[in-house]
């Protein structure tokens, strides 16, 4: 208890963390010079009553379920995580860009025709899981995530919690911010393209960066299919949606186009591209799209030069990260990254930016400096925004309207707090935060670096997850929780919000193309258990049911290609089986009345057992079989 109140900024005790905090704050003066902090001064022991009280409030007890669920991206391990907010337990991993031994995702033949043509990558980054909404608020539908690495767009089903669709993003490398249209509803993702290569990107133009472009990616949310894409300057980092369905805007860093770090820090600004999304889908309609090699996309120019009715380039210092919309649809927020300012655009003037009735930077109404290295804002839907200070390794909790009323020259101190948290802190994000139902009830402070807080794990650490309770006037730390590789980004979504299915359904569209093959094959899933030899194919159907697979054995000819598929009749909650095969590299998860297959070749003779290898009785490690594999 004490050991974490010494490193309160509030109490008069003068921690190792208040010298570096201080020097931190000297440097800062010498930047820029800094806003003062409103000095509430508690005693150590109120102090500590209040962080007390704050912990009760968040526990979650043994056999108590939590009230959020929060879903957390896994950066470069390429996953999606489930957590419980506010026990932050985590609750589920749903595998995504990566491969995965225990679901047999990237194994089966469900999730190899999911993963398309980027089957083949074994690796993703995935930083931005966001879920559809209508009206502004979430719908339990589906969560949308990026894949950096290899350009990707995938799509969650929350009813199943596995990935359903995977979109390669063409004409752009590396996509990066996304986010959703909030209304009338997520009709589409949205999401940048981060580097800049040449257009099309097949060998020309190698050494001519002025050659090269990115594009803002506007992706069909039902079909997942690219709707078109918008060519920009610059290289696109984050973005997000209004609440009136017609402006998007993302920060936009290296307004130079330079390739080198030096060429890209040399404008005091760069820009907040605004996106005019109903003006850029009418020029589609009305056929004013071109195409880029191969591609069948619509592609339009927003470009500056373009001058293009669908974009405009709000100039804002410098290098700008994260873009964050309020929930009462208002503003838009820049955090300044290298500034230590946030940009607040407002949303009711775009229009008239759009008409040329006024300049862009009269679109930006206050520029509140907040302290060093600002990331991401999140809000609580009580007027309050929660600013990521990376540098100072801080959360600004700050006032919006009072920030503007200081930008206009009233004598008000914006700034209501700033919390240390551990340490250095990307995304921040509120309860429902991002929707109209923003409940300003918890904040989580995604830390990059853990430093101390954890019993040290050799030179790779954990990251540190922490959670805040914001409810009253001070925000109050109330848990650290180790996070491996590398949640950017999460979004938290009350319990009231989601359904998620107990067993699946014969009809899931997941395994619909397994079920169409066993048609071919004469097969019933539900009952038979068969081998059906097609020359050097073999496709063996058998059921599960706990302790028993359908079948105790089957024999194949060496050299033999052979899909197994599994159809797990139990319909009881929980009782998940999987089918190994031993030697084979074979591992797949098949739920409660779900089928499953995986395709592998059985290149060696003899006897190989296959075995359920997810606990699912009292007879689980009885629950095995005999591939007998004849020698050639
Ligand atoms: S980015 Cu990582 S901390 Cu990819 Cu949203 Cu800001
Ligand atoms: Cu079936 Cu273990």
């Amino acid at each position: 208890m004490d050991e974490n109140n010494q490193d309160n900024e509030n109490q008069p005790a003068l921690s190792r963390r208040g010298f570096l905090g201080a020097s931190a704050v000297a440097s800062a003066a010498g930047v820029a010079g800094v806003t003062g902090l409103a000095s509430t001064v508690m005693t150590r022991d109120a102090y500590a009553k209040a962080a007390d009280d704050a912990m009760a409030n968040a526990a979650v007890h043994p056999g108590e379920l939590d009230e959020y669920y929060g879903f957390w991206s896994g950066g470069q391990s390429g996953e999606v995580r489930i957590m419980g907010i506010p026990s932050m337990r985590e609750l589920m991993r749903i595998p995504v860009f990566n491969v995965d031994s225990a679901t047999g995702w990237g194994l089966t033949n469900e999730s190899k025709a999911i993963r398309g043509a980027s089957d083949k990558f074994l690796c993703g980054d995935a930083h931005h899981p966001h879920m559809s909404m209508v009206d502004g608020k979430y719908d339990g539908k589906y969560v949308f995530i990026n894949d950096k690495l290899n350009t990707r767009v995938a799509r969650i089903r929350c009813d199943i919690m596995k990935c359903d669709k995977i979109l390669d993003v063409p004409n752009v490398q590396a996509i990066h911010g996304l986010r959703v249209q909030k209304v009338p509803h997520t009709k589409y993702v949205l999401c940048n393209g981060e580097f800049r290569v040449p257009t099309p990107n097949d060998g020309r133009d190698l050494n001519d960066p002025t050659k090269y472009t990115t594009m803002y990616n506007v992706i069909d949310a039902e079909s997942m299919e690219m709707a078109f894409q918008i060519i920009v300057d610059g290289n696109l980092d984050n973005t997000d949606a209004d609440y009136t369905g017609r402006f998007a805007a993302s920060t936009c860093y290296n307004s130079e186009g330079g390739v080198t770090l030096a060429e890209t820090m040399r404008n005091e600004r760069d820009w907040v591209v605004v996106f005019d999304l109903l003006a850029a889908e009418k020029a589609v309609k009305d056929g004013k799209a071109t195409t880029i090699g191969d591609s069948k996309v619509p592609v339009l120019d927003g470009r500056k030069k373009a001058n293009s009715p669908y974009t405009r380039y709000i100039p804002v210092p410098k290098s700008p990260h994260g873009l964050n919309t309020s929930p009462d649809g208002k503003y838009f927020v820049a955090n300044g990254k290298l500034s230590p300012t946030v940009s607040i655009i407002a949303i009711d003037k775009l229009s008239d930016l759009f008409a040329g009735k006024i300049k862009e930077r009269d679109a930006v109404i206050a520029e509140p400096e907040l302290g060093l290295g600002p990331l991401h804002t999140a809000f609580d839907g009580r007027g309050n925004a929660y600013t990521t200070l990376f540098i100072d390794s801080q959360i600004a909790k700050w006032n919006v309207e009072d920030a503007i009323k200081a930008y206009n020259g009233e004598k008000i101190n914006y700034i209501k707090q700033k919390l240390d948290v551990h340490y250095q802190p990307g995304h921040n994000h509120t309860t429902m935060g991002e929707t109209r139902d923003a409940d300003g009830k918890y904040l989580v402070s995604l830390c990059k670096f853990s430093k101390d807080r954890f019993l040290p794990v050799g030179p790779l650490r954990a990251e540190n997850d922490q959670l805040i309770d914001i409810s009253g006037d001070e925000m109050k730390l109330v848990h650290d929780g180790p996070a491996f590789a590398e949640p950017h980004d999460c979004m938290i979504v009350h319990r009231s919000k989601m359904k998620p299915s107990k067993l699946w359904t014969r009809d899931d569209p997941f395994f619909a193309g397994t079920v169409a093959m066993a048609k071919k094959d004469g097969i019933t899933l539900e009952t038979d258990n068969k081998v059906i030899r097609d020359g050097k194919k073999v496709r063996v159907y058998m059921t599960s049911i706990a302790p028993n697979f359908g079948m105790g054995e089957f024999t194949v000819k060496q050299g033999d290609e052979v899909t197994v598929t599994v159809t797990n009749l139990d319909s009881i909650e929980d009782v998940t089986h999987g089918f190994a095969m031993t030697n084979h590299g074979v591992s797949m998860e098949i739920g409660p009345q779900a089928t499953s297959s995986v395709t592998f070749t059985a290149d060696q003779p003899g006897v190989f057992w296959y075995y359920c290898h997810w606990f699912c009785h009292a007879l689980h490690m009885e629950m095995r079989g005999r591939m007998l594999v004849e020698k050639a």
